[in-house]
């Protein structure tokens, strides 16, 4: 039994490796139990953690109450609702850079695995499947997801603070907005830009400037609703989508972050630094976002000629 060691080893190492500290769940459908339970055993021994199905119906309930679920282990044969119709229900909702699929079905039917990788698995296994190959191929298709995340991170994310970047807040604000063109919520758009940033740099060091970079984000994420967009636009300006918020409401929150930032104390090292902001607000959803930016652009070059730390709309 010695390659089944191997075999073991192997997997519950690339498991170890990406979610040490994280369970990971995968759902099982198959309407054969012997089949669900076998799954489940070798999944289980990987401290994997397993939701069964045996129908389409319930695999798409369990799909509903398991947000988490981050891989699909789908029987093709099934009666009523078939794997490929139960892949192309939980696509219309699931994309499989988010979700991993892996079809399953007899070795000789027919044209089965192209059909379910058509309809959006990202993966095919026939039956009967030996364990080493059942759990290579979730492992997998589980690290795939994983390097897809972590590339979507370096391309959406600043590397400094951590907030969306620019190229994310335009893609996912561009949807925001749609959204607001059709009432469905309202939309304002605030630039943040912080005050004299260039004499911090100056008297400081740009690792000082760095870390109250860092700061500030990390004020802005925790005063901000998580439904809100927040991003680092460039050098030492933010910019934020907040959702439904009356014009009043929207004054009173940036006056409000306005405060926050005049009146935190930044400590980097020794050092302990006070900094302010400049804000511009376009409160009324203009005919593009990229409107809406250049209105509260507009908002804060008058802000900073106002005197700065001041909230402009
Ligand atoms: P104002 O009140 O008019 O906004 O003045 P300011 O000094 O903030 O504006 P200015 O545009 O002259 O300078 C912005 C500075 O921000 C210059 C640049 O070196 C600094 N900066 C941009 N990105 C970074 C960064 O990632 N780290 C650090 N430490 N500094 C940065
Ligand atoms: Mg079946
Ligand atoms: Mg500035
Ligand atoms: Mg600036």
């Amino acid at each position: 039994h010695k390659r089944n060691i191997h075999e073991v080893d192997y997997v519950t190492g690339l498991v170890h490796r990406l979610y040490h500290n994280r369970t990971v769940k995968v759902l099982v459908v198959d309407d054969a139990a012997f089949a669900r339970k076998h799954m489940r055993n070798l999944l289980e021994r990987h401290q994997l953690s397993v939701v069964e199905a045996s129908n389409g119906w319930q695999a798409l309930e369990l799909l509903e109450a398991h947000p988490d679920i981050r891989l699909a282990v789908i029987d093709y044969f099934m009666p009523r609702m078939d794997g490929l119709e139960l892949i192309g229900r939980i696509r219309d909702r699931h994309p499989p850079d988010e979700m991993a699929i892996i079809g399953i079905s007899a070795h000789d039917s027919g044209s089965a695995p192209e059909r379910l990788l058509k309809g959006g698995a990202n993966d095919f296994l026939a039956k009967p499947f030996s364990n080493g190959e059942f759990l290579c191929r979730v492992v997998r298709n589980l690290e795939d997801l994983d390097y897809l995340e972590e590339i979507k991170d370096a391309a959406y994310r600043d590397y400094l603070t951590g907030l969306y970047n620019r190229r994310y807040f335009m893609e996912a604000g561009w949807k925001l907005f749609a959204n607001g063109r059709r009432g469905n919520i309202h939309l304002c758009v605030a630039l943040i830009d912080v005050d004299f940033f260039k004499s911090i740099n100056d008297s400081f060091g740009h690792d000082v400037g760095d870390r109250v970079l860092s700061q500030i984000a990390e004020l802005l994420q925790l005063h901000l609703r998580e439904a809100d967009l927040v991003a680092r636009f460039g050098g030492e300006e933010f910019c934020v989508a907040a959702l439904n918020l009356g014009d009043v409401d929207a004054i009173r929150l940036f006056e409000k972050v306005r405060r926050l930032i005049d009146e935190h104390r930044f400590q980097v090292g020794s050092n302990i630094l006070r900094v302010a902001v400049s804000i511009g607000v376009c409160t009324h959803l203009g005919n593009s976002l990229e409107e809406m930016i250049c209105e509260a652009d507009r908002s804060l070059y008058r802000a900073k000629h106002k005197g700065r730390n001041n909230v402009v709309v």
